[in-house]
């Protein structure tokens, strides 16, 4: 697969920079180079001036009051949908349901469409590189319900999933097939459009996590037709504790409610109660008013660069850390040579992920060192753990150099 990229040319992430605060630090002396972005992205200040905005001016209730703040609020709110709506070229803005993040729209899913929808004996299909929120949502589920779950396999360390593949798993036994678009510990992009067209022809219903992909590259749903499709709102530069579940209209309609409360009813009496129509329906209680609004700066701040572009930054980084960092003696670099998405996870034979990662904070480089979630996917690969580079718009090569320079140190002093 290749990604199409426009108008890589002229982005400058020196100018990024200077619009997140957090990045004008210094650990340990040394500047901050931030290399987590896979496990949370930092914000702008765009987002967090939204966010203050919101408390100090509009904070009231949404949905409920009929006074001015309220009536702000709730504008400023059901705004962001549009917005989400937009940023992922979902049919229509009533598919868009707010919730915590990825991890809570995946159980979303499982304990509604999937726990009306599967019976026993039905397969689900995942593959081998999933996170473990697109894992154990669905053990508890087939625990439940006597439902088998079957992964598509990784065979090696590219760790490319093809559509053939993919066919002749799609067996008739199937109901659904949920997969990540990127692998948080390879960097693999899966081919969601065409995984996608390969179920729906078959009927099979599909769940795209898109937690790594939706913040680094440009999602167009009414391309890849998915059925659900779910992110974070933290790593697209915005706020933890507001996510997204896009669902298709139609199954949205017919599924059952998540969490019963307030907001979500449409007439409650002491026997009976009947449900809005989506994406109300999914959203009881008071939702997280100002995260919403900071998510919404997060997206019109993405936007605004062009998705396009950063994913074009984000694998230049990747590949030329891939490139350099795969003539280090002793390392295993895992993830595709092409096409890789803006992170790189390696392992050295003779130095803990873990000692690697505190040898680069003592030089202000934060990494990611560990199983990542996946701890299935390292068992395969015959490993405990990798250390993570993983990178955003406000990354540079010159950070990359010194994340080269410090690896270089670090392997001398354990293996001199
Ligand atoms: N799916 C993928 C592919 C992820 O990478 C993550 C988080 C999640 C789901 C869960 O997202 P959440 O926002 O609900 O927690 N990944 C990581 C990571 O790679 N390091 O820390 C979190």
């Amino acid at each position: 697969m290749t990604i199409e990229t426009k108008h890589s040319t002229s982005f400058d992430p020196e100018i990024q920079r200077k619009n997140f605060p957090i990045l004008q630090q210094e650990i340990h002396g040394k500047p901050l180079i931030y290399l987590d972005n896979g496990a949370t992205t930092q914000k702008p200040s765009a987002v967090l001036e939204a966010m203050d905005h919101y408390y100090r001016k509009d904070n009231s209730n949404v949905h409920r009051g009929i006074h001015t703040l309220s009536n702000r609020a709730t504008e400023s709110f059901e705004q962001v949908r549009d917005t989400v709506a937009n940023f992922l070229n979902a049919p229509s803005r009533e598919e868009i349901v707010f919730t915590k993040g990825t991890t809570e729209a995946i159980n979303l899913v499982a304990r509604t469409w999937a726990e009306q929808n599967l019976n026993e004996g039905d397969v689900i299909l995942l593959t081998e590189m999933e996170h473990h929120s697109n894992l154990v949502p669905w053990q508890l589920l087939a625990q439940r319900k006597g439902l088998e779950i079957r992964y598509v396999p990784v065979t090696d360390d590219e760790g490319i999933l093809t559509t053939e593949q993919v066919d002749k798993m799609l067996t008739p036994e199937v109901k659904l097939f949920a997969f990540t678009h990127i692998s948080n510990t390879l960097g693999v992009v899966n081919p969601a459009r065409e995984f996608c067209a390969l179920a729906r022809k078959k009927g099979v219903v599909t769940l795209v996590d898109g937690a790594q992909s939706a913040g680094h590259m440009p999602i167009d749903l009414q391309d890849m037709q998915p059925d659900f499709f779910v992110f974070s709102g933290h790593k697209t530069a915005g706020p933890t504790g507001v996510g997204v579940l896009y669902g298709r209209f139609e199954l949205l309609e017919q599924m059952p409610p998540f969490h019963g409360g307030g907001e979500m009813i449409d007439r409650v009496s002491f026997d009976r109660v009947t449900f809005k129509k989506p994406p109300h329906k999914f959203e009881a209680g008071t939702p997280n008013i100002a995260e919403v609004v900071g998510l919404g700066a997060s997206l019109k701040y993405l936007s605004n660069i062009g998705m396009d572009r950063i994913f074009a930054h984000d694998h230049e980084l990747a590949a030329y850390a891939d490139e350099h960092l795969r003539s280090l003696p002793g390392i295993r670099v895992l993830g595709p040579r092409q096409n890789r998405a803006g992170l790189v996870s390696f392992h050295f034979d003779k130095v803990h992920a873990h000692d690697l990662v505190t040898f680069a904070d003592m030089d202000g480089i934060a990494l990611r060192g560990g199983h990542h979630c996946t701890q299935p996917l390292m068992e395969k690969l015959g490993l405990h753990s990798t250390a993570r580079a993983s990178f955003y718009l406000y990354n540079t090569k010159q950070e990359v150099d010194r994340l080269l320079e410090n690896l270089n140190k670090t392997l001398s002093f354990f293996t001199s």
